[in-house]
């Protein structure tokens, strides 16, 4: 709640991802995002009401405008590519120091945070992403990091329409089958892709960078699930669902905790006073 800027309702100076200097970027804006969403669920869940819980959406609200005014780009139709920056040397704040894509933030905003769930700014983004991945994938760039984020959040995205599913499925078997080592099938955190006969499409995908790259690899993982049975995914409103006989109370220790503490203390004592009249026998 506290992370907020005054000025634009961005979230607060953060060093957000990799980033050496305080930025004030989508990766953060969507990830500050998240946890009010998270909160502000777990406070309803939890029975919370009034003024805490109506802050917590207000923000949301307030972060989200913010997000659509500063970090989207209208014309483009994608989120990027403005940003600010502070200048650690003169602590002056900057405007779009940077501009390049952030396409992971701009692939976690669809998944799993859904800022725009349903909006045209998110489809609009969708088939930014995808237009994003495929030449990678055909081995016309020199390379690329992490195209497993945004195939998921595609796949997700266009699991009902099947023509745009047929599209992230062939690309996500490129990335899932030819892109890894051959033999061992690992993936590194980065892909350079090397044109051996000049005809300028790559004939190698090279991995590089901590193989097996375990993120890399798990997202791999996670595609594939995203692809082949993207109902496997539960979104936030799913998960959090409480059930009709749940008697669920403020304190986490419900009449459920305590039955689990009792239920633990006769699996632990029985099989111990037991030892106990043994030892004592046999003694
Ligand atoms: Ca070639």
């Amino acid at each position: 709640m506290d992370c907020r800027d005054d000025e634009t309702g961005l979230q607060c100076w953060a060093f957000e991802d990799d980033s050496f200097y305080p930025t004030r970027r989508l990766q953060g804006a969507v990830t500050v995002y998240a946890a009010l969403e998270s909160a502000a669920e777990a406070a309803e869940y939890y029975g919370e009401d009034g003024d805490f819980l109506n802050a917590l959406r207000a923000r949301m609200s307030e972060l989200k405008d913010a997000i659509r005014a500063y970090l989207y780009n209208e014309e483009e139709g994608e989120f990027m590519p403005n940003q600010f920056m502070i200048d650690i040397d003169s602590g002056r704040h900057e405007w779009n120091l940077q501009s390049e894509k952030n396409p992971g933030a701009q692939a976690w905003l669809i998944w799993p945070v859904g800022v725009f769930k349903g909006e045209a700014e998110e489809a609009s983004q969708a088939e930014k992403l995808l237009e994003y991945v495929r030449p990678h994938l055909e081995g016309k760039t020199e390379g690329f990091s992490y195209l497993g984020k945004i195939l998921i959040a595609l796949a997700l995205f266009y699991r009902n329409d099947p023509d745009k599913m047929a599209e992230v499925r062939e690309l996500a078997n490129i990335l899932l089958k030819d892109v890894p080592t051959q033999d061992t099938h690992h993936m590194g955190e980065v892909v350079v892709s090397i044109d051996t006969d000049g005809d300028g499409v790559a004939d190698v995908f090279d991995n590089r960078v901590a193989i097996p790259h375990v993120w890399e690899q798990s997202l791999g993982y996670m595609l594939a699930m995203a692809v082949y049975s993207p109902e496997a995914f539960s979104s936030f409103e799913t998960s959090l669902q409480k059930s009709p006989s749940c008697t669920c109370s403020h304190s986490p220790a419900g009449p459920d905790g305590i039955f689990t503490i009792v239920l633990a203390m006769i699996i632990f004592l029985v099989p111990w006073c037991v030892f106990r009249m043994k030892y004592r026998g046999v003694a």
